[in-house]
């Protein structure tokens, strides 16, 4: 078999569902070979960094591996943002450059796309990766795509594989899958031993998830946990969406004086906390009114475990939560306790007054308990604050990460991946930015409802910098545009609109359907509100250390 065969095998039996891509000369031979052998579906986009941020949202809602299958140069170079977002965010996204072919390499002239040196993108790549390879010899590349696609669903981290384009074409082996790296079981036996200790001697014990909870596929695992202790459980800013189907048990997420109050007190006033898979990021854990008690916490993260002054090296997660399920299944079960989770608005009033962020959070709890929960992808901007007050629900956002342009592309990914018809919230400054990708629904079928918070502004960076004009965009009339991307484009100013075009959304199918939601600068999230008062506090604060 090709490489290229042995390639697209290998990632199929190592999870992938699809591959999303935009093809370029040295790419075309493993373009040309996914089409004739249809291994896995592909899916073209118009702009590589929708690609990585399409393979990145299938990554997290498939919980498998996502691929991102480019040129060399500027297509991979394109790529690097969204490859940087789900390095940031433990997303298993796999990226395949095609590359000149070792004997083009040899000569004199600088080959086109090259930028500095052949290596160059080799060298960009390995930064935001956890594990590389060129495939430059036919022979080795089966072992080397078994490691390199082992790394890859290990760590949940993207790696990079290069792959020439004779290469491509050369005859090789197919790729036998590896073991799982081993790992010793009496150190996860006494480290699981020793976390229900600490926990159960706690007077107020919580469990905090982060993404890493999803991504090692233990969302059930954790809830059968929780349940079992009687542990109330919260989400971290960038865990939001985590354990959205589990009955109840998350009260609700955790973003320090920005969330809400309630879930604040139960986490900072813990004497026994629990983190699980929760990455330290500034949004995650930079606006607490307090420091965490971490001396009494368990941090359970990047396949260690951290307990007080000690650490757990090499404990995989999923290895642990079983370990811990086992001691806790063996005991007679205790009265659970039901925490009540955080209560969300409903019943938007169909009146003629103007939109807030709010409002539309309303509007979609509505629509919701009507027709049934959506999963979401949103943007970075208020579009991502407002969206904690809509149910919890699955959820894909760059929330540690915060790079503009998310949205739209991952809700196709998320629609190519699950069959579902997603939500796409997303402001009119990170439209500008990918929006275009809508256009590309019309060949797949694909026809996601998007929400676009239209403040003519980059509003969130208004709000730190008031005085400034450089944050005032224009009026671009986006609903206009969606005919002729194929899809249906409505605006809307007033709730009764609103609500109305929802409607209407959620009854025409086939089609994608643009809501534009017009918005007075300066009417933000009271999440937002929050999250900026907190960052301005801890600023001063931090100005007079
Ligand atoms: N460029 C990219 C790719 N990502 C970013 N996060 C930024 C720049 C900086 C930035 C923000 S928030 C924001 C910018 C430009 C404005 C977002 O505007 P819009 O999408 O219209 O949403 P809203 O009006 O609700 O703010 C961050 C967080 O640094
Ligand atoms: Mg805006």
């Amino acid at each position: 078999m090709r490489v290229a065969e042995a390639l697209a095998h290998a990632l199929k039996a190592h999870g992938a569902g699809e591959v999303f891509g935009i093809p370029g000369d040295f790419a075309l031979p493993i373009f040309r070979i996914l089409e004739e052998t249809r291994i896995l579906p592909l899916y073209t986009m118009s702009h590589e960094p929708g690609v990585g941020f399409a393979a990145d949202a299938s990554s997290r809602f498939r919980c498998e591996l996502g691929v991102a299958l480019v040129t060399y140069g500027p297509g991979a170079l394109n790529l690097v943002n969204s490859v940087a977002g789900a390095y940031a965010e433990s997303s298993p996204v796999v990226v395949v450059s095609g590359a000149p072919s070792l004997s083009e390499t040899s000569g004199d002239l600088l080959l086109h796309h090259q930028a500095k040196t052949l290596d160059s993108q080799f060298r960009v790549f390995q930064e935001i990766t956890c594990d590389q390879v060129r495939l430059d010899d036919p022979l080795r590349a089966p072992a080397e795509i078994a490691r390199v696609l082992r790394s890859c669903r290990e760590q949940s981290l993207p790696v990079y594989i290069e792959l020439p384009r004779d290469v491509a074409v050369a005859e090789c082996d197919a790729v036998e899958e590896l073991a799982p790296s081993p790992f010793d079981s009496a150190a996860v036996e006494e480290c699981a031993t020793e976390i229900l200790q600490r926990l159960r001697s706690a007077e107020r014990p919580a469990i905090l998830v982060g993404v890493e909870v999803r991504r090692y596929r233990t969302e059930e695992r954790v809830e059968r946990l929780a349940k079992r202790l009687g542990f109330p459980v919260a989400t971290t800013f960038m865990g939001r969406g985590l354990l959205a189907e589990s009955e109840e048990r998350v009260i609700g997420t955790y973003i320090g004086l920005a969330g809400k109050p309630e879930v604040c007190e139960l986490i900072e006033g813990s004497d026994g906390l629990f983190l699980l898979g929760v990455v330290f990021s500034d949004t995650n854990f930079g606006v607490s009114s307090r420091e965490l008690d971490m001396r009494r916490a368990v941090v359970a993260s990047g396949r260690q475990v951290r307990i007080s002054h000690h650490v757990y090296p090499d404990i995989p997660l999923d290895a642990l939560l079983d370990e811990l399920l086992r001691l806790v299944e063996e005991e007679p079960r205790r009265e659970e306790s039901k925490p009540r989770s955080v209560v969300y608005p409903t019943g938007l009033e169909k009146d003629d007054l103007p939109i807030s962020p709010m409002d539309i959070a309303c509007a979609v709890n509505d629509l919701m308990n009507q027709h049934g929960s959506m999963p979401i992808a949103a943007d970075m901007g208020d579009c991502l604050f407002t969206a904690m007050d809509i149910e919890h629900t699955r959820l894909a956002a760059p929330a540690y990460y915060a790079g503009m342009g998310f949205g739209v592309p991952a809700g196709l990914g998320i629609q190519a991946a699950t069959g579902e018809r997603p939500l796409v919230l997303v402001g009119d400054g990170a439209f500008q930015m990918t929006g275009w990708e809508l256009g590309n629904c019309q060949r797949y079928g694909w026809d996601p409802i998007v929400l676009l918070f239209n403040n003519r502004s980059w509003e969130m960076l208004r709000v730190f910098s008031p005085e400034s004009r450089f944050n005032d965009l224009d009026d671009w009339h986006f609903s206009e545009l969606a005919a002729s991307l194929g899809g249906i484009g409505e605006r809307v100013a007033t709730r009764r609109g609103l609500a109305e075009a929802l409607e209407r959304a959620m009854a025409a199918r086939g089609r994608f359907v643009l809501i534009e939601v017009m918005l007075e600068r300066g009417r933000i999230s009271p999440t937002l509100e929050r999250f900026v008062q907190a960052f301005k506090k801890r600023r001063d604060q931090r100005g007079r250390d």
